[in-house]
């Protein structure tokens, strides 16, 4: 891959919005980026792996868990500067952004506000610094949008639970030291459970395959008669809201994290217009990669007032699910746009190894079919301007 030479674009001069931590913030991730992944990160994603050895310094600029509180080791930042260093990982990839962004909403934020004490003091200062690492397993092989008809379950068995059932598409799955599982018990009622790695009748086997996401690791998770103990139970929260409130924080840092990737596109394909020629001048000169190149950074300073305003509420408390998942929708839905432009400025050089487009384009299908798919998120946003949800009907 060539040298990541990436220059964020900011048309409307959005960091004069930002203070300067955030600012130092992004920095130090962004430098981290170039010179630890970058070089590394096409390679990983064509062997379909991901790089483990990147574990250690994601903890280090404060990917894991950014907001989690200094008492359980986290850095303790506000939510634009979570949104930041999403942006980050998802400009370098998408699938290092899905891992920071697994083990910091949907597996520290549920400890975090469901957990007991305990559970918070065991897990919280380890999956900080990435010593443990963490999956959510909602989405099962019959209940992927509609995660309330989920089997897996457990009995109360007096001094255990027995947990029966198995989920699929779990990012992290294979290489996690505990899942946070969603399960019903013998009411119908969704808890969520701690999982650990080495428990008996509990296996985590890797899927392969994807065309998509490829240096993120998924898996299955499969439960067979596994005793957990009763302290594992998350006592905070029960119901399908726990899970759903999780993923509002996972899909805020998508929001983010997708207009890095579209972000990296317009980078990559201005730079690459500028210096190609074709008719003896750049190919920037011509009107048709003008028309693209205006509409993508218009797309993106769209998406970036959209992102940095939900940052601004998310902070003060008052996101509600349905701006998230407009943000998460669009920008998105934006970015995949932008890569397939991108791609297009890049003639065939855009369809190889050496720009990011491609990956990111692959990359992207994943990112607009997990943490809710584009058409559920317009539904969300159908059910909040009517008050009349239509996910659900009788044939
Ligand atoms: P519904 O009846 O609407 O709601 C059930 C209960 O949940 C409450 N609720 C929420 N609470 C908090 N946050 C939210 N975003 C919430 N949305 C709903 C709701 O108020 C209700 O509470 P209560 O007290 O009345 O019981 O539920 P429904 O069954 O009709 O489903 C609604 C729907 C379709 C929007 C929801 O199921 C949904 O979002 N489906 C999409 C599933 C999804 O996003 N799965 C993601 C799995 S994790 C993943 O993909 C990780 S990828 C990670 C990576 O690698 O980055
Ligand atoms: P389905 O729900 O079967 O949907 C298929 C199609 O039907 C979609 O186009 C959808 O929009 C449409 N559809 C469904 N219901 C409706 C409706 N009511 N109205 C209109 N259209 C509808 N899950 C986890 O729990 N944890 C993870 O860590 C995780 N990681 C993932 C990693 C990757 C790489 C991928 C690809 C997925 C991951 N997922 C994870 C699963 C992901 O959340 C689901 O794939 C997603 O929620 C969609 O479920 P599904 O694939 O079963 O699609």
């Amino acid at each position: 891959m060539a040298t990541d030479q990436y220059v964020h674009p900011d048309y409307y001069n959005m960091d004069e919005m930002l203070t300067e931590e955030h600012k130092l913030i992004r920095e130090s991730a962004r430098n981290w980026i170039k010179k630890e992944v970058s070089p590394i990160i096409e390679d990983y994603y064509e062997r379909a792996e991901f790089p483990n050895q990147v574990i250690k310094g994601l903890g280090e600029i404060g990917a894991f868990g950014p907001y989690i509180p200094a008492e359980y080791g986290g850095p303790e930042l506000d939510q634009i500067s979570y949104g930041l260093i999403m942006q980050e990982l998802e400009r370098c990839d998408s699938g290092l952004r899905s891992t920071a962004s697994v083990q910091s909403s949907l597996v520290m934020y549920p400890i975090w506000r469901y957990g007991s004490e305990e559970q918070k003091q065991k897990w919280l200062p380890k999956m900080a610094t990435g010593e443990a690492i963490g999956c959510f397993g909602l989405t099962e092989p019959d209940h992927g949008s509609n995660p309330g008809g989920m089997i897996t379950n457990f009995k109360d068995m007096g001094d255990h639970y027995l947990l029966n059932g198995a989920k699929m598409w779990i990012s992290n799955a294979p290489i996690a030291d505990v899942a946070v599982v969603w399960a019903k018990n013998e009411e119908g009622r969704i808890w969520g459970l701690l999982v650990e790695k080495g428990m008996e009748g509990f296996s985590a086997p890797e899927m392969h395959g994807k065309h998509s996401l490829r240096a993120s690791i998924t898996g299955e998770l499969i439960f067979d008669n596994v005793k957990v103990p009763k302290e594992n139970l998350m006592p905070g929260r029960s119901g399908l809201g726990a899970p759903l409130s999780c993923l509002d924080s996972a899909r805020f840092g998508i929001a983010w994290g997708a207009l890095g990737a579209a972000m990296d596109c317009y980078d990559s394909a201005l730079r690459y217009s500028l210096e190609r020629t074709q008719f003896d001048v750049p190919i920037a000169s011509f009107q048709l990669t003008q028309k693209k190149l205006a509409e993508m950074i218009t797309e993106i300073t769209k998406a970036q007032l959209l992102t940095l305003r939900l940052g601004q509420m998310r902070n003060e408390g008052k996101a509600t699910s349905a701006q998230i998942s407009m943000a998460k929708r669009n920008n998105v839905e934006i970015a995949l746009k932008i890569a397939r432009e991108a791609r297009q400025i890049h003639g065939a050089m855009g369809i190889t190894n050496e720009y990011s487009i491609m990956r990111h384009m692959a990359n992207l299908e994943s990112v607009v079919t997990y943490e809710g798919t584009h058409d559920i998120h317009l539904l969300i946003t159908g059910m909040d301007i009517t008050g009349i949800p239509a996910f659900k009907r009788e044939l």
